[in-house]
C-alpha cells in the first residue's frame, strides 16, 4: 500500500511512502483431494510393482503448511501386501502378482497429511477392482465319464452330463465342448451351455457297439484354455434285426438204405443283434412227415440237425427268436 503524510501549511506539502505488509501463513487449510471416493482397476495378471493409479491432493497453505504427503490410514478389504501406496507421489502399485480368484477387490482408506506444525489431514476411500485374466483352466470333475444309450434312440435324448467348472469369469469361463472323433462327433452332441451329451442322430447298434472319445472343453479366454476328459458311451441293443440263414437255400441227399438216425443237413443262421436278441431256437413251419424228420431245436445254437429216415420230398424250415420277456 502507498501511505501518504501531508502538513497543515498554507501550500500543504507531502511526502509518500509505499508500504508492504507481508502476512504470514498460518495451517489453516487441510489438503483437499481432487476426486473422492476414488475407484480404480488393474489386471490380476500385471507383475509387482507395477502403477495402478495415483491420488491427488491439494492444499491451499504454502510451504511445509501446505506440502502434501499420504499415507494408508487403514485397508477395509486387503493388506499392504498386494497394494503399497508412495507418500509423495499418492502413486498406487502392487506390491506382488494379484490373484482375483483369492480377492477381487481391495478398498482402503488413504490420507492426506500437510506439513504443518500440528498437521492438518483428510481421507479418500479408494477402491481397486481386480481385472480378471484367463489364468485358469477349465476342469472336468472326472477324467472318465461312462454312459449307455438305447439304440434307435431319437435325437435329443439326453445320454449323460458332464461337470465342467472354471474359477475365471466372463468369457475366461464360457466354455465350447467338442468331440474330437468323427463317428462320436456325428452320433453325439454336446451342449456348450448345458453340458449334457445327448443323441444327435439315432444310432445302430449293429454299426457302432460303443464310442470311447476325448472331450475337449475350451474357455474363451485369450489366450484360450483347455482340458480334456475320456468319455464312454455303451450302445444298448434293441431287437430290431431277424435272423437269416445263410445260405439261404439248401440242398442234401443221403442214401436209400441210410440208417435212421443220420444227419441230413446243418443249416447255419445268424442274428446281427446281441445276447437273448441274437438267441436262435428253430421250428418246422411244415414238415408232412413227422413220423420221418425230426429237428433239433438246439435253443441258443445257430445250427439245425434232422434227423431222418428215409423217403422224403422235401422240408420248409424257419427260426424262431427266444423274446426275452
Ligand atoms: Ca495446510
Ligand atoms: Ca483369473
Ligand atoms: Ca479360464
Ligand atoms: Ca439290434
Amino acid at each position: 500500500m502507498t501511505l501518504k503524510i501531508e502538513d497543515n501549511g498554507l501550500t500543504p506539502r507531502s511526502a509518500t511512502i509505499t508500504a508492504t505488509v507481508t502476512i504470514s501463513d498460518i495451517n489453516d487449510k487441510l489438503p483437499i483431494f481432487q476426486s473422492t471416493p476414488y475407484t480404480f482397476t488393474v489386471s490380476e495378471h500385471v507383475p509387482a510393482s507395477t502403477l495402478i493409479d495415483r491420488v491427488t491432493a491439494t492444499d491451499a497453505d504454502i510451504n511445509l503448511n501446505g506440502a502434501v504427503t499420504f499415507e494408508v490410514a487403514y485397508f477395509i478389504t486387503g493388506d499392504s501386501n498386494h497394494i503399497t501406496l508412495d507418500a509423495s507421489s499418492g502413486a498406487l502399485t502392487t506390491a506382488t502378482t494379484l490373484d482375483r480368484e483369492a480377492m477381487d477387490l481391495y478398498v482402503l482408506v488413504i490420507r492426506a497429511k500437510d506439513g504443518g506444525a500440528g498437521p492438518l489431514t483428510a481421507t479418500a476411500t479408494v477402491s481397486i477392482r481386480v481385472l480378471d485374466y484367463n489364468d485358469n483352466a477349465p476342469t472336468f470333475s472326472s477324467a472318465l465319464y461312462v454312459g449307455t444309450v438305447t439304440e434307435n434312440t431319437v435325437a435329443g435324448t439326453s445320454i449323460l452330463t458332464v461337470v465342467i467348472d472354471d474359477l475365471d469369469i466372463d468369457n475366461n469361463d464360457g466354455i465350447t465342448l467338442s468331440i474330437s472323433d468323427t463317428n462320436a462327433d456325428m452320433y453325439i452332441a454336446a451342449d456348450s451351455t448345458t453340458y449334457v451329451l445327448s443323441v444327435k442322430t439315432p444310432i445302430d447298434r449293429e454299426v457302432f457297439t460303443q464310442f470311447e472319445f476325448v472331450l475337449t472343453a475350451t474357455d474363451a479366454g485369450t489366450p484360450a484354455l483347455t482340458a480334456t476328459t475320456t468319455v464312454r458311451i455303451t450302445v444298448l441293443d434293441v431287437n430290431d434285426n431277424e435272423p437269416l440263414f445263410s445260405p439261404t437255400f439248401y440242398s442234401s441227399e443221403i442214401a436209400y438204405n441210410d440208417d435212421c438216425q443220420v444227419t441230413i443237413t446243418t443249416l447255419t443262421a445268424n442274428d446281427a443283434d446281441e445276447s437273448v436278441n441274437a438267441d436262435l431256437t428253430f421250428a418246422f413251419t411244415q414238415n408232412d412227415n413227422p413220423e420221418l424228420f425230426s429237428l433239433n431245436t438246439n435253443t441258443g445254437s445257430k445250427h439245425l440237425f434232422i434227423l431222418a429216415f428215409l423217403n422224403f420230398n422235401s422240408l420248409a424250415i424257419i427260426i424262431h427268436e427266444t423274446i426275452e420277456t
